[in-house]
This record gives structure tokens, sequence and C-alpha cells, in this order.
């Protein structure tokens, strides 16, 4: 059977994105597809029932022998592990991949422990694959589990568009699924007794000097405590479109000279504000011509704190900020919410479960805060969730950048293991 690296190495190629380097794997594009064909064959090879729910989430059951109960009633509280196989535009190779590669080298382990009598298994695992983790492609991140859990209304998560004017109801129904049946489904979150999400670290918390033994290497795995809240906006500024040649500086209504001030506005606003998280990283001018001025410019800003009401106050004075720089340029701004999580505290009992098996595994193992939003954030509203980082040399992600070490990648399997073992 394929170990986690192997499993990492068969999807290197799938989704390259040549012009930005790195992956761009958006949700239900040909290379995510490859990816979730990858992961049903990876699955159905290690004899799990593959199945798609309603959200368009994928399901790989390790079931029950059969004892005389229904199939659903040995799926319910089962264990579920997984994460997601969607990307950012340019992103990393380990961002998601890692979480379901680890989770299919893990059942190998446990199945193999099952035969050899070292594991009783209690209940059913899971492993699952969420759709729409980034945002990608239709702007709002976690849309699958998202939709699982009721945290999006269905009527919004179907009318969201795409960059070519696609809306989710369409692509979704392009693939097989019945925009009727979306939305929260207490079946399926029945189900869930316990959702473990391995995950690349995306920060430094595992190689800053606190953590960092003598072979200058700290552990290569933390647990999550929680994550930090987070939310998408987006200013729509709106000024004169109009001739590069023929307009004269002193004639210009130019809202890419309002969005500019306004992207050193949310860095200074948001650098003066402790432990908050600000940043704009897609702006969008229509036309787009290089010799024509901007007649509206559409700027996306994501804002992070641990405290959901500095975050608000902090749109809030931006908003300001963009406000007053339209006006002096003559231009009007839009501001729209498009989506917001809270900040979020795993489950102590679960936190405290993974806490115990990953000492066993990786001594030494640090409890993380982690700044990036999952789907196990967004399930914990529902069911106990909890995570845990695999180490990332750098920290780097969200880029090609990105990188987890063979090792590391093998330690994070064997924390895994122990954790759901320790859960089953
Ligand atoms: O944006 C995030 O924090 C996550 O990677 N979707
Ligand atoms: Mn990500
Ligand atoms: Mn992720």
């Amino acid at each position: 059977m394929n170990t986690v690296n192997n499993l990492m190495t068969a999807i290197e190629d799938t989704g390259r994105d040549e012009r930005r380097g790195g992956y761009s794997r958006p949700v239900y594009s040909s290379a995510e597809l490859d990816l979730r064909e990858w992961f049903t064959i990876e699955a159905q090879q290690r004899g799990l029932a593959v199945e798609q729910d309603h959200n368009g989430i994928l399901w790989a059951w390790w079931d029950m022998p059969d004892d005389g109960r229904s199939l659903e009633q040995t799926r319910r509280g089962a264990l579920v592990t997984g994460s997601h196989l969607d990307s950012v535009p340019g992103g990393g190779a380990f961002d998601g991949p890692l979480g379901v590669a680890s989770a299919l080298a893990a059942v190998d382990v446990l199945k193999s422990r099952e035969q050899d009598g070292s594991l009783q298994r209690n209940r059913a695992l899971a492993v699952a694959v969420f759709p729409e983790e980034e945002g990608s492609r239709f702007g709002v991140a976690c849309l699958g589990s998202r939709l699982l859990a009721g945290a999006i209304e269905p009527e919004k998560a179907l009318s969201l568009r795409d960059a070519d004017g696609n809306t989710f109801a369409d692509i979704a129904r392009a693939n097989g699924l019945n925009p009727d049946l979306m939305g929260r489904d207490e079946q399926v979150l029945a189900r869930i007794g316990d959702f473990v999400e391995l995950h690349v670290e995306q920060g430094r918390g595992l190689n800053t000097e606190e953590f960092t033994d003598h072979a200058g290497r700290g552990p290569a795995v933390a647990v999550a405590s929680s994550i930090l809240g987070h939310g998408r906006w987006r200013f729509s500024i709106s000024g004169q479109g109009n001739h590069a040649g023929t307009t004269l500086m002193s004639d210009r209504a130019d809202p890419m000279v309002a969005a500019a001030q306004l992207v050193l506005a949310v860095r200074k606003t948001a650098a003066a504000q402790s432990d908050a998280r600000a940043t704009i990283g897609r702006v969008e001018p229509v036309p787009g011509g290089t010799n024509v001025i901007a007649s509206r410019v559409d700027v996306w800003m994501d804002v992070r704190h641990p405290d959901d009401a500095v975050t608000a106050m902090l749109v809030e004075k931006i908003h300001g900020q963009a406000q007053k720089v339209a006006a002096l340029e003559g231009c009007t701004v839009q501001l729209t919410e498009e989506s917001y999580s809270g900040t979020v505290h795993f489950d102590s009992a679960l936190q405290r479960s993974l806490e115990q098996s990953t000492a066993r595994t990786v001594p030494g193992a640090p409890v993380l805060a982690t700044g990036a939003g999952h789907d196990a954030g967004v399930l914990a509203a529902s069911v106990p969730t909890g995570m845990l980082f695999v180490r990332n040399p750098s920290g780097i992600s969200h880029s090609p950048e990105e990188y987890v070490e063979d090792d590391d990648a093998r330690l994070g399997v064997d924390a895994l293991v122990d954790a759901l073992q320790d859960l089953l």
C-alpha cells in the first residue's frame, strides 16, 4: 500500500499552474475532479465505500462488520477524518491534499492493526473530502462544510458566481448534484461523532526557537487549539471610465487611485491593531485595459482577529477610509461582506485526547492557535472537531513554496494513526 509520500507524489502533476507556479485546483475544475477520482480509486482500493452527499462532500466509509444493525445505525457517531482537495490560485501542494493523503495512509495502518488484533474498533471510520474549502472559485470559504452545517443559506450559495459567470447551482448540477437538496443535512451530521483534520502548518509555530531541539528542528506535529475569526469583504469603487490619452489629469475620477490608497490604508490600520491581520490580495479593474482609465475597481479584503468585535471595528474604520479616499478622487464606494466565520475554540475533550495521543508519538508536540480557516472550524458549531498540524519548515503557505519534508509527513501519519486509534 502507498505511504503518504507515495500518495502525494501520485498527484504532484495534477493542476500545476505554469503561469503562477504552484497549483490551481478550483472546485469542480478538471484538476480538482482528477483529484476526486484519485481519492475515490485509492479509497476503493482500501475497501472503503465511497459516496457523495447532497452537498458534494465525498465520504469514504470503513464500515463496521455486520452485527445485525442497519448500515445507517452503524454509521451514526462515526469517527471522521479528511480535509479538502481544492486550492487557492498558485497554491502549494500540501494545503488540503496532505490531510486527505494522510487519512488514506492512516487507514492502511489501522486496518493492519485491526487484522493483527491490536485495534478493537467500536465505531465506523470515514475519510471526508470537502469541496470549495478555499472559496477560490465561488468566493465563500468552506462552502461544502457551511452547506452541510447550515452555516450558509442554500439560496445564497446556489447564486454565487465564478469569474466566468457560472452559478454554483449550474456547476453543481453539471457535476451530478441536485441543488434543491443542498443545505443542512441532519442525517450526515448525525454520522459525525468526532472530526479530526490533519493539515500542513501554515505559519512558523513549529519552527520558532521555543520548539527547536538540538538538531535545530522543533517537533514535527502540533495540536490545534483555536482558529482566528476571519471574513472577506468586497469594495466596489466606481469612477469615470475614460481614455488614457485624451483625459487631462485634472479631469479624472480614477477608481484605481482610490484603490491604491485603500491598500495602503488597510496595511496601516491593521498594523496598528495588535493581533490583527488584514490583506488585499485581489484587485480587479473594469475593464482592465492598459490605455483605459478604469470605470470601476473591485478590491477584496480579508480581515482576521481573535476578537470578532475588533474585526468588525477594523472593517468599519477601513470602510470610512475607503469612503474618504474615494470622495477625494470623485469616486463612490460600495462595501459588501462576502463571508464571515467567528473565532473557533476546538472541542476541549477532543483536543485533550489529541494531546495525549500525540504526546506518545511526537513528544513535545505543542498546542497551536491558527490564523487559517478550515472545514474543522465550520463544523465545530455542530460536532466535536480537532486538528493536527504538520511542520512546514518555512511556514509559508498559499504559495508554491509551501513544503513538508517526507519524514515529517510520515510522522504526521503516525500521530494521526494514534489519535484515531484512541478515538476508535
Ligand atoms: O483562508 C483560509 O484561511 C483557508 O486557507 N481557507
Ligand atoms: Mn488554504
Ligand atoms: Mn486548507
